[in-house]
């Protein structure tokens, strides 16, 4: 087995194993909705459980807000190769076959972790990236907020993401 490999697999292994750890109901059916179908309360509440999210303490590192954990975990997926000798690119959730499944279990976790904050079911949206009007509905201040202002180097400066509200 390649070392990229096992390291995907560990790092699989652990984010299976914390989510699989904790005692739990069963679990309802969860519904990924087209963003253009989201009512104006399920965008407050998936906002503002990012933001909840964004304030509370990670259960599995107290260095980081438990958001904050998620970024860390992506980042770590870029770089837990770096130090090996025969890797041919230290990206072993990307750019490879592991891209799915790694990313499947990671917003599984994502969304669990949403739901568990707010004390409501979270599911994150989906858009069609090539419609215009999918777009304007992700960038709204509303939802993820606009799309930067080109005077202020494209800073965010509306909706609950703006500059000075969200680090
Ligand atoms: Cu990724």
């Amino acid at each position: 087995m390649k070392l990229q490999t096992a390291c995907l697999f560990l790092c699989l292994l652990v984010l299976g194993f914390n989510s699989c750890s904790k005692s739990k109901e069963p679990e309802q059916i969860r519904v990924r909705k087209n963003v253009m179908s989201l009512t104006a309360q399920e965008k407050a509440d998936f906002v503002g459980a990012i933001l909840k999210l964004k304030s509370t303490v990670s259960p599995y590192d107290s260095k980081y807000s438990y958001y904050d954990q998620f970024v860390r975990w992506h980042y770590l997926a870029f770089y837990c190769m770096n130090n090996m000798s025969n890797m041919q690119h230290g990206y072993p959730a990307h750019m490879g076959p592991a891209f799915l499944p790694w990313h499947r279990v990671y917003l599984d976790l994502f969304e669990k972790a949403l739901s568990e904050v707010s004390g409501k079911q979270i599911n994150i949206p989906y858009w069609d990236w090539t419609d215009p009007a999918s777009l304007q509905t992700v960038f709204a201040a509303d939802f993820m907020g606009g799309n930067g202002d080109p005077m202020q180097n494209w800073t965010v400066t509306n909706g609950a993401f703006r500059k000075g509200n969200w680090k």
